[in-house]
């Protein structure tokens, strides 16, 4: 994959999404740099705010930061080509610190290579000492910038500037597919990025297709999701409930199974009922989750004003359906089917799907209308 060198300042609060080789994702406006060689050519792009670019395997990327002062955050998906789940750097530029790769091979071999002797070629791949990332003086920065290069490879494209998919007071959802940014054709990956209200949440969804790997960008998330498989694993369940500190939430579960057995009776064949493992956690700024597909999951904002990017694997035709709010999908079944599957009245649920007036961003917890003792006054 993409050897990578970067030249900058100070850190700055850039994020950027690599994608396959990489999708660049920036939260400041043109403070940031990033530079690919592929091929014979090179291309290079100013990133903004909302940036997201693609970077093909293979690649030699570098970055630069611009801001005086402030730090470059750079988030990647990374998709290895030859080893699975193994990602090794190849480093071409540098020296000793980062070690050049050049350096591995015999001098034989360079001198013909380069068509230079030895001590020219040492001149070159052996000074660099000074790690991965390193100091540039205001005139390379100010020569870099200039030297913008665009062309069909990286080209980067504005998420933040697409109309969200999903907008209210409580929160905004951008999303990015191949059919927004033909970069991420063929490659099965979406890139999407959430901003909550503080005190507000994402309504309870799953994704029907693809997988999600969500980054915190700002704020913190405390985050709930069913899972069956979990609940399914009785030996290890013991060790992992303990592993998430949920003594009481096992004991509510059992409870709760208890009473659905003895509602039940269990008199139909004496089915196995189907049970779910809740898996809770609270996530902030820098932490990184996985959200398997199909999985109901909530996400609240915690006091501050949450921002949390996903990268969907397995993307492509994904949807993602809302199990509650103005658009919860069970609306749209029958009246019928409402109360064979419910065991009540269709109006009874009805009113339940219909309480809720707003769409995929909810007021959270703590902001639900009141009567239910949990309204802060
Ligand atoms: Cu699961």
């Amino acid at each position: 994959m993409a050897s990578m060198a970067s030249a900058h300042r100070p850190l700055l609060p850039i994020l950027l999404l690599i994608i396959f080789a990489s999708v660049a994702f920036s939260f400041q406006s043109g403070e940031g740099m990033i530079s690919i060689l592929y091929g014979e050519k090179r291309e290079s792009y100013e990133i903004r705010q909302g940036d997201v670019m693609m970077i093909p395997s293979g690649s030699i990327m570098y970055q630069v930061n611009k801001h005086q002062k402030e730090s470059l955050r750079i988030a990647m998906l990374l998709c290895p080509v030859s080893l699975p789940g193994h990602f090794e750097e190849f480093m071409q530029a540098g020296g000793q610190r980062p070690e050049t790769f050049w350096n591995s091979f015999s001098h034989e071999i360079l001198e013909a290579a380069f068509n230079a002797p030895r001590e020219r070629f040492e001149r070159v791949f052996q000074k660099q000492r000074k790690g991965e990332i390193f100091k540039a003086s205001d005139e390379q920065i100010k020569a870099l910038s200039k030297s913008t290069k665009e062309g069909k490879l990286g080209k980067p494209f504005n998420l933040l500037k697409k109309r969200p998919s999903f907008s209210n007071n409580h929160g905004q959802l951008f999303e990015a597919t191949s059919g927004d940014y033909s970069q991420l054709k063929g490659h099965d990956v979406d890139v999407s990025i959430a901003n909550i209200s503080s005190g507000s949440m994402m309504a309870p969804n799953y994704n029907s297709r693809a997988t999600k790997i969500a980054m915190v960008v700002e704020g913190c998330v405390d985050f709930e999701m069913a899972c069956p498989h979990l609940s399914h694993e009785s030996g290890e369940e013991e060790e992992k409930e303990r592993e998430w500190g949920r003594e009481e939430e096992r004991e509510r579960r059992w409870e709760r199974e208890r009473g659905r057995e003895r509602e039940h009776g269990r008199e139909i064949g004496e089915e196995e009922g189907h049970s779910y493992q809740l898996v809770r956690s609270r996530a902030c700024r820098g932490d990184v989750f996985v959200i398997p597909a199909s999985h109901p999951v909530v996400a609240v904002a915690s006091r501050d004003n949450l921002q949390i990017l996903c990268f969907g694997i397995r993307a492509e035709d994904n949807r993602k359906i809302f199990l509650a709010g103005k658009n919860n999908v069970l609306k749209q079944m029958e009246k019928e089917a409402k109360e064979l599957a419910f065991g009540t009245s269709a109006t009874e649920v009805d009113q339940l799907l219909n309480a809720q007036s707003e769409s995929a961003f909810l007021p959270g917890p703590g902001k639900s209308r009141g009567g239910h003792g949990h309204a802060i006054k």
